[in-house]
């Protein structure tokens, strides 16, 4: 497909309630969506950064920065494929959640293309996905023990609660105590060091699914000396950004379960990758989320229908993330704590570019340069001229649709 225009939009969509972890609080999703143009229909991606470099190193600035004077001049009036995209972006050293992006973006449209679902696109062999949630820090642990009151009732298959020193034994405990025999999970966003062990021994016992990243996001080396003395296996988010890591850690015996996020590794192609290597070797994946949007969660529960995905994935229905979703019909959860795999052509549901229009703060569009060789637009310059909106150009609450005619540039 040829590449003939990029759109970039900054969203922010108010959350019902706040999300703490160990890095911070977010009470909004408050990311880029990228849309994408070719052969004369549109595909859409998330770009999964947040304000702030707390969960890895990009920021929505960066991603912007990255997507505008790189990686969007670098496929304008191009004819690629999604599988290509690792590739063609390997000069360009990591910023892996701006790539993902526009690699989702491609496989909305290549999905599109061959009249099928993405999930078959990408291989998927099943139609409903198991599903857990993932809550926040609170607090105090009654509040959190009235969230898990709140969503084991709805079907959900497992529960992640966010750990961090000081809210960690005691609460697992409590929750154990409290809900018995429940799927329970940890997730400690890179919080402790090799001298915490102790407080990971204390947790072997209570029968948890997995632990998932205790340690620093580049320490696969003590990641393997803490999972020799547990029980539990040991899940690794944040150290997995490529392929590469995956075998490593795999080799070294940092990990027994990997969670896979397409965001974090870069895009679907890899995350593939990380599933096919998984798989070969026995180990189990699952699919993580970043708190994502609907366009982030339709291309998730299509990557989730991959046969290895065998642990309940972070892809809740969207009332535990929104009011309103961008997306229509909104993701909904089953009674059994499953999420159907949407089976219509490409994303399988309806982007509600009015709605996107109503939370962006700022939007720009690139189109391949006319009169010029295709794609040859420069890095930076033109990119930067074609800006149609200064910065914070766009009020929250703006009723104009995304690439409304009149809103673009002249020429
Ligand atoms: O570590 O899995 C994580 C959200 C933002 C950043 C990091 C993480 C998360 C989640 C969200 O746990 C899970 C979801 O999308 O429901
Ligand atoms: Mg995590």
């Amino acid at each position: 497909m040829i590449v003939e225009a990029v759109e970039l939009f900054h969203v922010r969509l108010p959350l019902v309630f706040p999300f703490e972890t160990s890095f911070g609080r977010e009470d909004d999703k408050d990311c880029l969506l990228v849309r994408v143009e070719a052969g004369g229909r549109a595909g859409w991606g998330e770009v999964s950064t947040m304000p702030a470099p707390l969960y890895n190193e990009e920021t929505n600035a960066t991603a912007w920065h990255v997507l505008a004077d790189f990686l969007i001049p670098a496929l304008l009036g191009k004819d690629v494929r999604p599988g290509d995209l690792p590739d063609r972006f390997r000069a360009i050293r990591r910023h892996h959640m701006a790539k993902a992006g526009l690699e989702a973006a491609l496989w909305d449209l290549q999905a599109q293309e061959q009249g099928t679902s993405l999930a078959r696109a990408l291989g998927g062999t099943r139609d409903r996905i198991e599903v857990g949630v993932s809550l926040g820090i609170e607090p105090a642990l009654g509040e959190l023990l009235d969230r898990v009151d709140r969503f084991l009732p709805q079907g959900y298959r497992r529960v992640k609660l966010k750990i961090k020193p000081g809210w960690d034994v005691e609460v697992v405990r409590a929750v154990r105590r409290h809900f018995g025999d429940i799927g329970l999970q940890v997730d400690a966003n890179s919080a402790y060091t090799l001298a915490d062990a102790p407080v990971f021994r204390a947790m072997d016992d209570e029968g948890l699914l997995m632990i998932e990243q205790p340690l620093a996001e580049d320490d696969i080396v003590d990641h393997a000396q803490l999972q020799a003395q547990l029980k539990t296996p040991i899940c690794l988010d944040e150290s997995i950004v490529t392929p590469d890591d995956a075998r490593k850690a795999l080799d070294l015996g940092s990990c027994r379960v990997i969670n896979v996020k397409q965001a974090r590794l870069g895009g679907v192609t890899n995350a593939v990758r990380v599933h096919d290597l998984c798989q070969r070797r026995g180990v189990p994946v699952w699919c993580g989320g970043m708190l994502e949007t609907g366009v982030g969660r339709a291309l998730n529960l299509a990557l989730a229908s991959l046969p290895n995905f065998s642990l309940p994935a972070d892809l809740s229905a969207s009332d535990r993330y929104f009011e309103q979703d961008i997306i229509d019909p909104p993701v909904s959860l089953g009674p059994d704590g499953t999420i159907a795999v949407p089976d219509g052509v490409g994303l399988g549901f309806r982007v509600l570019e009015d709605r996107i229009g109503r939370v962006t703060l700022r939007h720009a569009r690139f189109k391949a340069t006319r009169g010029r060789p295709a794609g040859s637009a420069r890095p930076g310059k033109t990119a930067a001229r074609r800006r149609p909106e200064p910065e914070g150009g766009r009020a929250p609450g703006a009723t104009r649709r995304p690439g409304e005619p009149g809103r673009r540039p002249p020429g």
